[in-house]
């Protein structure tokens, strides 16, 4: 596990440099949202099963052949499978927010999951919208919670959707 501070102060020491004005502003921003991050993890933690719940219908509304025989999450077993994917995408996005680094999602989300999905016909555009959908609903949970900026909600949910989507070479 990293987060902003261990991952900033590994850049600083493997270099041997004392923390510059850059570290400390990087800092100061990183406890400075300190308060909204946690407001953030509170807003996933206390309506995870329906923020899962409102983005895989919308999904399904949005994509209807999804459901449809021949569609990757048609029968229970797969509808069940696509619904848990998002339960992860979004636990582990609110250990994201929390850490301030996306290494948590590097390295228990998105190692092998591409292939993974390839493997088993599992589209990548849709799972890439579920994942958008439900940064959209954490952002106006947040906002509906005080946060004035939720600008920082995007990151791990924007870094999960990049990683997935990226071409390969
Ligand atoms: C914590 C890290 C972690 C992740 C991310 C993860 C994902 C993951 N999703 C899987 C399957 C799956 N994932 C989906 C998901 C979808 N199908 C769709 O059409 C939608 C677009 C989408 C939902 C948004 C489906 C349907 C399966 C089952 C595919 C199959 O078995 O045929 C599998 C194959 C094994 C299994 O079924 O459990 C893995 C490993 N597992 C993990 O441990």
């Amino acid at each position: 596990m990293r987060d902003a501070v261990t991952t900033l102060i590994r850049n600083y020491d493997g270099t041997g440099r004392y923390l510059d004005r850059n570290a400390i502003d990087s800092l100061k921003s990183y406890f400075e949202s300190g308060t909204e991050r946690v407001t953030a993890a509170t807003a996933i933690n206390a309506n995870a099963a329906s923020i899962v719940k409102q983005a895989g219908s919308q999904l399904f509304e949005e994509l209807p052949e999804l459901i449809r025989p021949g569609g990757n999450a048609y029968t229970t077993r797969r509808y069940s499978a696509c619904l848990r994917d998002m339960d992860y995408y979004l636990r582990y996005a609110s250990y994201a927010l929390v850490a301030g680094d996306s290494y948590v999602l590097d390295q228990r989300v998105l190692q092998g999951l591409r292939e993974t999905y390839n493997s088993l016909g599992v589209p990548i555009a849709p799972t890439v919208r579920g994942i958008q959908i439900m940064k959209d609903i954490v952002k106006t949970m947040a906002a509906e919670m005080g946060v004035n900026d939720t600008s920082f909600i995007d990151q791990p949910f924007d870094h999960m959707t990049r990683e997935l989507s990226e071409q390969d070479v």
